[in-house]
Formats: C-alpha cells, structure tokens, sequence
C-alpha cells in the first residue's frame, strides 16, 4: 500500500466524525470523487459518520447524491477529520462567512492538480486525470481485491473521469486512465453521448448576452477581444447567471475558434465587489502562454488557459488595461519571466 494511502487509512481510522468537503462551485469530479469516498468509508467502516456538505447540488443526477448535505454555511462542528477533495486549499473550498477553516481537526487533502497545497496532515497526489481516478486508486490500494466497483461507483467513476478530461482530450489522460475506465465500463456502460449532450445544456438566459459578447468582439491580429459593459448589462435587465453563463460559452467555443485567430480574452463583471471585473484568458496550444499575463493582473492559471480579476470603471475600461499590461510584457521582457512569443 502506498505510504500516504495508508496515512489516510490511519486517520480515518481514528476519526469517528468525518466530514469531506470540495471546492466551490463545485464540478462532477469534486461531487463524484466525494461521493465514492463517503461510499467507500461508509461501506468499510460502517460505524463512523460521514458528512459531504456543499452548497449546491450537481447539474444532473448522481448516484448517492441523497447522501449530499447542502449548507448555506460550513461551520466547526464535531468532526475530528476533514478531507478537502478536488482542491489543494482552503481558500477554494470556502468563504469569509465560514468557520470551518479554523477547525483544530485533522486534514487531509485528495487532489489532482499541480498548484500548492496547504499544509495538511497527510496529502494525495500523483497527478491523475481526476480526484475521481485518485479516489479509486486509493480505494482499490486499501481494498485490494476485495474492493467491489458496484454500478453506482461505475458510474460515478465514468462521470467524474470523462469530465474531468474533455472525453479523453485532455493530456492528463494516462493508460491508466483507460484503463481503470475499462474496468469501471466492464460493471456498468454510462451512455456517454447522453451525458455530454444533457451537461452541456445551458438556460435560455444565455442568448442575450451572448448576442451582446459577439457583437462587442474585436480581433487584434491573431487574438480576438470581448467584453460586456454595465450599460448593455443594465438595458437589458441581464442577469449574474445568464451572463457567467455566455461568458463560459464565449471563452470555450468562440475566442480562439474563429480562422486566424489563436488566443484571447473575455471581459465580465466578478459580481463580488463594486467595479471588479474579471478576464478570462484562452490560447490554443503552441501559441501564446497566457499564465505569465494572467500572473502580472494577479491572477493565475495554466499556459494556456488562465484568469484574473480587476478594478475598472466598466468593461471596456478594464480591457483597456489588459491590453496596457499585455504590450508592456512584450516590450519590456524581464530575464526571469520572458513572454513567449506567438
Ligand atoms: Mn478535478
């Protein structure tokens, strides 16, 4: 068994009231990957209490999902350990209206992603696909043979592994990740075609915006612009959720897919503070690393796709200082962080 596996056995171990948490907002592999571990602990230690609390329900049905409390705020109760899954941090997981984060019970933290991590008292992991593929790993590491994939953990399994790698696009899908997709597929075939098709609806509240994110689009040689102003915004009486919403849809299928262009950024409000706006920055791979602008507003992300927040008067503004930023890191390129060129 691998040493942090067994770390985590011992603490649940001792643990009587266990409660798994995972990022706001969160996406099908921080629900599945907390699902089948509350499953899991559930089913091998019968007699302890496990809490999965978060303040949403997924976007479609999962298995166990009765299992899941919603909160509107996560306080200290009397757990004695907490496993944060799907994020490296507290600061993902809650907010400044929560006190769960000053809890003197154990930590441990499942992960996948490489940003730091806090400090816990044990943390798992090996760069997997999914927290869901780590979860199972774990499983079937402290299990062996005797860990039974049943048709609910199968599906849970599939959801959390195909979102988590676009259906097999992304890079972080190893061998191993088909491999176990092959076992879970072996108990139970989830219709993946139904399950993009039904993910990837949207509200009605969308178009409107999206209409506006178009209309307001510019392209700068090989990068496209856009953003949304408070008027527009005002006018047409548009909403938080219809505007995040065409922002997602902008930034996923439109900034970098039209001819000639190979990256861009997306302008909306934050919707947290009075004048903070937030850009979203997508490249298409080889072309413009959009960590390094992302950082220098910042913010963060990955080389090619990245996000930051700032102050302006309106969304024309704020993209206005994002192309100030963007010209002076190609001007004046510093030694320790040179911005690659297209
Ligand atoms: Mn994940």
């Amino acid at each position: 068994m691998q040493k942090q596996n067994k770390e985590l056995k011992k603490l649940i171990e001792r643990s009587q009231n266990i409660l798994i948490l995972t990022h706001k907002g969160p996406d099908f592999d921080g629900f599945c990957s907390s699902l089948i571990l509350k499953n899991f602990i559930n089913t091998i230690y019968p007699k302890k209490n496990v809490v999965f609390k978060s303040r949403q329900s997924p976007t479609q049905n999962l298995p166990f999902m009765n299992d899941l409390k919603i909160v509107r705020k996560i306080d200290i109760e009397n757990e004695d350990l907490i496993i944060l899954m799907d994020a490296g941090s507290w600061d993902m997981c809650v907010t400044n209206e929560d006190t769960v984060q000053l809890t003197k019970a154990k930590v441990a933290i499942i992960d996948h992603h490489d940003t730091q991590t806090d400090h816990s008292d044990v943390s798992i992991n090996n760069n997997m696909s999914s927290t869901t593929e780590q979860v199972l790993y774990i499983c079937k590491d402290v299990m062996g043979k005797r860990f039974n994939i049943t048709k609910e953990i199968s599906e849970l399994g599939q959801i959390g592994i195909v979102s988590d790698t676009g259906r097999f696009l992304y890079e972080n899908t190893k061998p191993s990740t088909y491999q176990l997709m092959s076992e879970l597929r072996r108990v139970y075939e989830l219709d993946l075609e139904d399950f993009t098709y039904k993910s990837s609806k949207f509200p009605p509240e969308t178009l409107l915006p999206l209409t506006l994110f178009i209309k307001n689009l510019t392209i700068q040689d090989d990068m496209s612009i856009t953003f949304i102003t408070k008027k527009q915004i005002e006018e047409n009486h548009l909403e938080k959720a219809g505007v995040n919403s065409a922002q997602a849809h902008m930034r996923d299928n439109i900034i970098r897919h039209i001819q000639g262009v190979h990256w861009g950024f997306i302008v909306k409000p934050s919707y947290t503070a009075e004048n903070e706006w937030q850009v979203s920055f997508r490249s298409t791979k080889g072309y413009q690393k959009v960590d390094k602008i992302a950082e220098s507003l910042g913010g963060g992300g990955h080389e090619y796709a990245s996000a930051a927040k700032l102050f302006a008067d309106d969304g024309d503004i704020a993209v206005k200082t994002i192309l100030e930023k963007i010209s002076s890191l190609k001007t004046t390129p510093s030694p320790s962080s040179p911005l690659p060129t297209v």
